[in-house]
């Protein structure tokens, strides 16, 4: 993205002043009892888990992705019970909220709805925290987004002790939602009712959510969180705890991001997320890739144990979204691991983790000072929590890594210190995918403005990279976007394609918005969209999206599964005046 905008609002509110007045609503808004504080005698997660990790238990994280409250209260019941008859402790219940909650009370009901759940006051959020004797964890959707506020008020006044997800602040966008002031003015204020509360409130951050999965070395994402923690903690008076994982796919990087963590970090972790991307195929192949980085998970928890739960994460989950039963299996599986972990210790090379370790230590703390100096240059009180937070989601992963990034800078990039498994993978499958296209004289010349519907970004960064591989000019078009602006930079670009990637289950309605802006321009290019093309449709009882493929052909868009697929729609693409040739490849 090239817009540059000014890192400092003028009219935003001080930090200061945002914090006084949550603390003054915490003589309104203190915190509930829960089930799971009576059941384990605790004040807060944060005891608990420092007891757990003490006697050196594993814990384990679930992640209920039910639309309706009273499944998911039933689920998290019928699941905690089942697990105990197994033998199994679930400790912790995550809720995948809806995006919709993001948005404040008075403008949920206009924001369209997508796949999670939604809860409308303190009581609902109450029969969440009563529904079993484990701890309940409010995650996405609450904080960072503008609707911080009344969610905190709400899961405060349930007994949640961990609320997050500050990550989402730095990365997130909601359709048709531009005010970052106030997006900002209202995380911190709900920061400040948080900091105010006697117990330990854990402030959760999935790193992954916000700039871990954008970088390309992960010392910058190291650095990111030593941020984090100074603006949580230094400066608001709360507690970070930390959780990473979707995007860790190598054991090592893994392990090494877990110890450096323990050696910066003594605030309990929440949980260590599974590493999702890794789930490509079917249940079996998934059941390998669980195993894969919940060995590394438990092995680096044995080592130093940081008060992280462990995440198994359902081998179904890249097909649909987790029933029960697939969820019990997942806890069960690692369980199971956890006993024959230990074993597996003497087969380990710690020197290797230890050295990775000690380059994110001090490549993520250079990272950190650079970036607050860098800041401070160009303006911006990094005293105030409000101003600093609003100066980094403006600057945004890619601007930050590249002024302070601590690899060595060559021809456009940096060379990573840790190279973020994530993009080491994409670039390797954009690269192979072309070699095995064979172009025959790479003179694709077409101009592809590419963007994405919401915060997921891997699928585009990988059509990218196969479309420049084939000789085409990518116009990154941003990520997040709005139908019609996505349409206007393909305007302003004079595109010859519009690429889209979309995941967040609104793959239909986007494309009818992006095929109705055309016509209203009186334009006519070939939209091509892959991603997860599915949606929940209106008159659905069963909340689960469905496939939305045909439809969106019929919209007269192309949607591509793949990127074979992709190649053959160019190859199909009309002539359109401008000349430019799609690819030109063997077959
Ligand atoms: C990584 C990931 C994330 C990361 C994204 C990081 C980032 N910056 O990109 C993070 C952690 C931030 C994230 C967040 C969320 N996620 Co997510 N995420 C995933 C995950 C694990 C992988 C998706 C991915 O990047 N794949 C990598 C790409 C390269 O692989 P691929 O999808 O197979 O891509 C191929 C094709 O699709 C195609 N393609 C893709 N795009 C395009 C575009 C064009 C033009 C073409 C031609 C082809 C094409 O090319 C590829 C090669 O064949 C999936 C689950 C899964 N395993 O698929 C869930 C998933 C997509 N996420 C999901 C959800 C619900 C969310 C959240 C709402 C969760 C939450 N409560 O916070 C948020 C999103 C919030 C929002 N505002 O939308 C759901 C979507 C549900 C649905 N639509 O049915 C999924 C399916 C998980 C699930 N089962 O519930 N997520």
């Amino acid at each position: 993205m090239t817009r540059h905008p000014q890192l400092t609002a003028p009219g935003m509110r001080p930090g200061a002043g945002l914090l006084e007045e949550g603390r003054r609503m915490a003589r309104d808004w203190t915190l509930g009892r829960s089930l799971f504080m009576e059941a384990e005698g605790v004040a807060s997660e944060a005891q608990y888990k420092r007891r757990e990790a003490e006697a050196g238990r594993i814990m384990q994280h679930a992640h209920i992705g039910f639309r309706s409250i009273d499944r998911t209260v039933g689920a998290m019941a019928q699941l905690h019970e089942a697990a105990r008859k197994r033998d199994v402790r679930i400790d912790r219940f995550g809720i995948t909220l809806d995006w919709s909650m993001g948005y404040p009370p008075e403008r949920r009901k206009e924001a369209g709805r997508g796949t999670g759940i939604v809860l409308t006051g303190p009581e609902d959020f109450a029969r969440i925290t009563h529904a079993s004797p484990a701890a309940a964890h409010f995650g996405d959707f609450m904080l960072g987004l503008p609707g911080a506020l009344s969610n905190t008020q709400a899961a405060i006044a349930a007994g949640a002790t961990s609320i997050g997800n500050l990550g989402q602040y730095f990365t997130f966008r909601l359709p048709y939602w531009d005010d970052d002031v106030a997006t900002t003015e209202a995380t911190v204020t709900a920061l400040g009712l948080i900091a105010a509360q006697e117990a330990e409130i854990l402030v959760h951050s999935n790193l992954d959510d916000g700039f871990a999965g954008l970088f390309l070395d992960m010392t910058s994402a190291f650095g990111m969180m030593l941020i984090e923690k100074h603006i949580v903690e230094d400066l608001i008076g709360a507690r970070a705890s930390f959780c990473f994982g979707h995007h860790f796919s190598s054991p090592l990087t893994r392990a090494a991001f877990h110890a450096a963590l323990a050696r910066e970090i003594d605030t309990p972790g929440t949980m260590l997320f599974g590493n999702t991307v890794a789930y490509r195929g079917t249940p079996a192949a998934n059941y390998a890739s669980l195993a894969n980085y919940l060995l590394a998970d438990i092995g680096a928890l044995f080592q130093a144990h940081t008060g992280h739960a462990v995440n198994p994460v359902p081998v179904t989950e890249n097909l649909r979204i987790p029933d029960i039963d697939e969820i019990l299996d997942a806890q069960t599986f690692a369980a199971r691991l956890s006993e024959h972990a230990a074993g597996h210790a003497a087969l380990v090379d710690r020197s290797k983790i230890d050295a990775i370790a000690d380059r994110l230590v001090l490549g993520g703390r250079r990272f950190a000072e650079t970036a607050l100096a860098g800041l401070r240059e160009r303006g911006v009180d990094t005293h105030d929590p409000a101003a600093l937070m609003l100066a980094i989601r403006r600057m945004g992963a890619k601007r930050m890594e590249a002024f302070w990034g601590q690899g060595a800078e060559g021809s456009g990039r940096r060379t990573p210190l840790v190279p973020a498994d994530w993009a080491e993978e994409l670039d390797r499958m954009a690269a192979e995918w072309v070699a095995r296209r064979q172009p025959r004289d790479g003179a694709c010349d077409l101009r592809v403005v590419l963007g994405t519907t919401d915060v997921h970004e891997h699928g585009a960064y990988l059509v990218g990279r196969a479309l420049e591989g084939l000789g085409a000019q990518v116009i990154e078009a941003g990520v997040a976007l709005d139908a019609e602006v996505l349409v206007q930079r393909a305007c302003e670009a004079q595109a010859d394609v519009i690429a889209i990637s979309t995941y967040n289950g609104i793959a239909l309605g986007y494309t009818r918005a992006v095929m109705a802006e055309l016509k209203r321009q009186g334009l006519d290019m070939p939209v091509l969209i892959g991603g997860k093309l599915n949606e929940i449709p209106r008159n659905s009882n069963s909340d689960l999206p469905a496939d939305v493929t045909p439809q969106i052909r019929a919209a007269g868009a192309v949607p591509c599964a793949d990127l074979d697929e992709m190649l053959a729609a160019l190859r199909a693409r009309p002539g359109d005046g401008h000349g430019a040739r799609g690819p030109d490849l063997a077959p």
